[in-house]
């Protein structure tokens, strides 16, 4: 893996991490970190053209906003331009719509619709005091090299909360990249004829992480499949692997209404109904306050 170059703002983020953790990390305070988003993959060292994947982030900013409803702090780890927990209710032209100008000219204002403080009311109540309790960091990366180095660091600054340290390891990232010495400095040019790109298997951090970096913690990873017929034994063969405490199984197609939890003994399927899904409900809440559950549980029953 090209690990030998951090990104640019790596040492910035990296004090970020520290200066939160520590700042939160007294008496029973527990503290998630998610990761969300895709990755992407260069082709080229100068970066035009690159590997993406489906992941608008969604799973992890909706996920973040209910960690915070049950009192941990988050470090949200997200790929750059990928959904943010709060924004992400005003996507595209939605919060343009719930606006309204009023006297356009010198004294112009703008107010919102009155139908549309209700919905707008409690989020930016909820924003206000993750921003002014100093409970959300938020950190950015784009490349999947990028992601392994925060995420190392993430787990250093983690290691001092045992088993109150949550992982929750929602991002979509790539099993395969170009390493670093086969690409090429400049953007492939059509001229040269048909690129030859070599795609690699990226190594799956999941196992240093578990053992070496954060050994105490509770670490969560997601599983996605297209095909259901091996979601449940992919989760529990990499549950086997990395011998982490959940996995959450979801089917690309069915992600935003079911998952199944799967541990090494047990799997259940958690979701939404149609009914619940038109009443505005997120499976993300249920996911969260379960994996709360496991948490909590996990840590009544911890020993050194
Ligand atoms: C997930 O399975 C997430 O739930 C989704 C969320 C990426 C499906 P959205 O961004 O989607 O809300 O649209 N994340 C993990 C996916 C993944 O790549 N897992 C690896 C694997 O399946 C293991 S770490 O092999």
């Amino acid at each position: 893996m090209p690990l030998i170059y951090p990104p640019s703002d790596f040492e910035d983020n990296r004090t970020l991490l520290k200066e939160f953790c520590e700042r939160h990390n007294k008496f029973d305070q527990r503290i998630v970190l998610i990761t969300s988003g895709g990755t992407t993959v260069p082709l080229e060292h100068n970066t035009v053209r690159f590997v993406d994947n489906f992941s608008a982030g969604t799973r992890g900013a909706a996920s973040a906003e209910y960690f915070l409803e049950h009192e941990y702090n988050v470090i949200f780890m997200h790929r750059l331009k990928s959904l943010e927990p709060f924004t992400r209710h005003f996507n595209g032209q939605k919060f343009m719509d719930m606006l309204e100008l009023n006297d356009r000219g010198p004294n112009t204002t703008i107010t919102v619709k009155p139908d549309s403080v209700d919905v707008l009311a409690p989020i930016l109540a909820s924003y206000k005091a993750a921003q002014e309790g100093g409970r959300i960091l938020y950190i950015n990366f784009t490349s999947v090299s990028d992601y392994f180095w925060l995420l190392r660091a993430a787990c250093e600054c983690l290691a001092a909360y045992g088993p109150r340290a949550l992982l929750y390891l929602a991002a979509a990232v790539s099993d395969f990249y170009v390493p670093s010495n086969q690409l090429p400095v400049h953007k492939l040019q059509s001229g040269a004829g048909v690129p030859n790109i070599n795609l690699q298997l990226v190594p799956k951090l999941l196992a240093p992480l578990v053992s070496l970096w954060v050994p105490h913690a509770y670490v969560v990873s997601f599983k996605l499949e297209t095909d259901e017929s091996i979601l449940i034994p992919k989760s529990r063969e990499s549950l086997n692997k990395y011998k982490h405490k959940l996995v959450i199984g979801n089917m690309l197609q069915t992600r935003r209404s079911k998952v199944v939890f799967v541990t090494l003994d047990s799997s259940y399927e958690l979701g939404l109904s149609r009914e619940q899904m038109l009443n505005g409900m997120e499976i993300d809440d249920t996911i969260v306050s379960n994996v709360v559950l496991n948490h909590t549980d996990f840590l009544q029953n911890h020993k050194y």
